[in-house]
């Protein structure tokens, strides 16, 4: 953006308040009051309490899943799946993710290793995945990335082939199907994020969704401290529980998710149409032949665009519109893992271009299609 169109915007911005990507979304508040009453009549606040249960049936019988067991957020969730499916050593993820996926593993003494993404899903790469396994790989952890499904099958057969556990991190996939199943379905768990910027918050919250009962089983003793009755610990534990406020935000949430994702498909309809013609910007696409929640709009920045991704970000900012690079720089650039790949750009090169040109807009409830054409008006006048 040149100088004077920036001064412009910083003097005059586009939108008067600041545009976030992801703002909560919150359901009917008298019924969260309410519920939130009941609660302190019952001065039953946490410890598997009767909103908890609920949620947990109503999650688990949205996707299908025989087990969801709620937890206090996503990250701790990825922690206790990761424990109770008893991954040691190694475990392949890729780099193209949320750093609490990296942070689960390393904060338990597991060294994630990234395997590069394919550049048209941002979803793991099979032939990558393959390439890094070795004697002390334990597993595979796949990310539906923006909520497009992970090369399920193949990573299976990898997992399969080489005895190793194979569980999904399915933060961004609540809603959306694989070959016409619920995402929650597969591996041997899905790691589910609830917190205040997903299409579906409960404030703070996660789950564990599976249909092993064993497994389910563990996971509720790992979140209470392994209790098992008053008194009575039969399993190393932490305390990974939701609590009952957070119950009740998702159940009143629940009777507002189709109108949330009918406004993100309607704002990704008109970004859609704003880029359709555009030879050097692009929309990820999602296959409408399954069920898909839009919850990030992820546009791609051509390498012939005469504008840099970074200056398509300042003029958003100028403007007010406070875009993100989601997951830029790549949790291998990351300090806490920036030493283990100093060839970064010969092991994880999709992921590094990928870094380098996306942009995620904003969305959800807070964002109607005018102002998704007056962000693209934006982006295409940078
Ligand atoms: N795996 C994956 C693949 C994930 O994407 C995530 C989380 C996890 C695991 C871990 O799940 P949790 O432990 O979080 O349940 C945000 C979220 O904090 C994070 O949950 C999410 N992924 C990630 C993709 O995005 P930040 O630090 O970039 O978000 P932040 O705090 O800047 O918020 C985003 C925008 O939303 C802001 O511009 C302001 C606005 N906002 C935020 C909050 C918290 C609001 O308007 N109201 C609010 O209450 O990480």
């Amino acid at each position: 953006m040149n100088d004077a169109r920036k001064n412009a915007a910083v003097s005059c911005p586009a939108f008067a308040e600041p545009i976030h990507v992801g703002r909560p979304n919150i359901g009917d508040r008298a019924a969260l009051i309410a519920q939130i009453h009941g609660i302190l009549d019952r001065n039953w606040m946490t410890n598997n309490g009767p909103l908890v249960q609920a949620f947990e049936q109503r999650v688990a019988s949205h996707l299908g899943v025989r087990h969801c067991v709620a937890m206090c957020n996503g990250t701790i969730a990825l922690e206790i799946a990761i424990r109770a499916l008893e991954l040691t050593g190694e475990v392949i993820l890729p780099s193209w993710t949320f750093i609490a996926t990296a942070h689960a593993l390393s904060w338990q003494g597991i060294t994630p290793v990234f395997a590069d993404i394919d550049p048209v899903t941002e979803n793991l790469d099979p032939a990558a995945v393959r390439r890094m396994i070795t004697p002390r790989t334990s597993g595979i952890i796949g990310v539906h990335v923006w909520g497009r499904p992970a090369p399920v099958e193949p990573l299976k057969a990898i997992a399969d082939e080489h005895g190793l556990r194979l569980m999904f991190d399915a933060a961004h996939a609540f809603g959306c199907s694989h070959g016409g199943r619920p995402i929650g379905n597969f591996g041997s768990c899905e790691v589910l994020s609830f917190h205040a910027t997903k299409f579906f918050n409960t404030f703070e919250g996660g789950a564990v969704v599976t249909n092993d009962d064993a497994l389910a089983g563990k996971m509720r003793l790992m979140r209470n401290f392994g209790f098992s009755g008053y008194d009575n610990v039969i399993h190393p534990g932490t305390n990974g529980k939701m609590i009952e406020v957070c119950a009740a935000m998702g159940l009143v949430n629940f009777d507002n998710i189709d109108n949330v994702i009918a406004r993100n498909k309607e704002n990704y309809g008109a970004y859609q149409a704003a880029f359709a013609t555009h030879p050097h910007l692009s929309l990820l696409e999602f296959d409408e032949r399954e069920t898909n929640n839009y919850q990030y709009v992820v546009l791609s920045v051509g390498d012939r665009h005469p504008v840099s991704r970074d200056c398509i970000i300042e003029a958003l900012h100028a403007n007010n519109v406070l875009a993100r690079k989601y997951f830029w720089p790549g949790c291998h650039a990351m300090k806490p893992y920036r030493e283990l790949y100093p060839h970064a750009g010969l092991v994880l090169p999709h992921t590094e271009t990928v870094a380098a040109r996306n942009i995620v807009l904003p969305t959800g409830m807070s964002v109607d299609p005018d102002v998704a054409r007056k962000i693209a008006e934006i982006v295409t006048g940078a």
